[in-house]
């Protein structure tokens, strides 16, 4: 049996569930003549592999309980945005939803990683409408939340695939230049905010 138990199918239907809702969400907006939210959204159940490979990074034993509730990015929906006032949108409407309760920020914009990786990232717990097979509840039920915008996301997606590469001659002249390339795109975000607020305005 892998590290999330009998808690598989669960996970699967929780994504499912919160995707529609995050979907629902940009629609109202959309429906309400407003910008949409989002531009895309991407969401995963982490593979078992990927989980006990994170459980043993941080040291965790390998138990349903670490999988599910030590690390509470087994459910994870990545929403990539147009622009950075749009995120700040998001965050006000997740923080109000009576469907989930935020219990963890982590704002990566405001305060970027070393490495220049930003993104603002929230964990819900959605623990509520879920139940296992037996109606028992194992604890709790997570969803992790990264809004960034589609700048941000290619960085990271860059970053992502150079970290995994092992034979990297000049790590060091890379880091280097990665981060050069996550302040440029930070600037860029600002500037096409600017220029969303000076189309707003005529
Ligand atoms: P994957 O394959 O994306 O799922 P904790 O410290 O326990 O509260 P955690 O989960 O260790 O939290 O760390 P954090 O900072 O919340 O980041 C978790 C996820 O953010 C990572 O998931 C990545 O998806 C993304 N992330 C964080 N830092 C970086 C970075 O420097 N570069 C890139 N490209 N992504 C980053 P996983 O589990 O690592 O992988």
């Amino acid at each position: 049996m892998s590290i999330y138990g009998p808690y598989e199918e669960t996970l699967e239907a929780i994504l499912s569930d919160v995707e529609e809702r995050i979907r629902q969400l940009n629609q109202q907006e959309i429906d309400n003549h407003r910008p949409k939210l989002y531009e895309h959204l991407i969401g995963r159940v982490k593979t078992a592999a990927s989980m006990e490979e994170k459980c043993q990074r941080k040291n965790y034993p390998l138990t349903v309980e670490s999988a599910l509730h030590r690390c509470r990015d087994a459910v994870g929906i990545r929403i990539v945005c147009n622009f950075i006032s749009d995120i700040g949108r998001y965050l006000a409407i997740l923080r109000d939803a009576d469907w989930c309760s935020v219990v963890k920020e982590k704002d990566y914009i405001t305060k970027a990683k070393p490495n220049g990786y930003r993104s603002y990232h929230l964990i819900l717990d959605v623990s509520e409408n879920y139940r296992d097979v037996d109606g028992q509840n194992p604890g709790h039920f997570y969803v992790e939340i990264q809004l960034r915008t589609i700048a941000m996301d290619s960085w990271a997606s860059l970053e992502h695939e150079i970290k995994y590469k092992h034979q990297i001659k000049n790590p060091e002249r890379i880091g280097k230049e990665l981060k050069r390339c996550a302040d440029q795109l930070a600037s860029c975000d600002i500037q096409m905010e600017t220029i969303r607020q000076l189309i707003q305005e005529d």
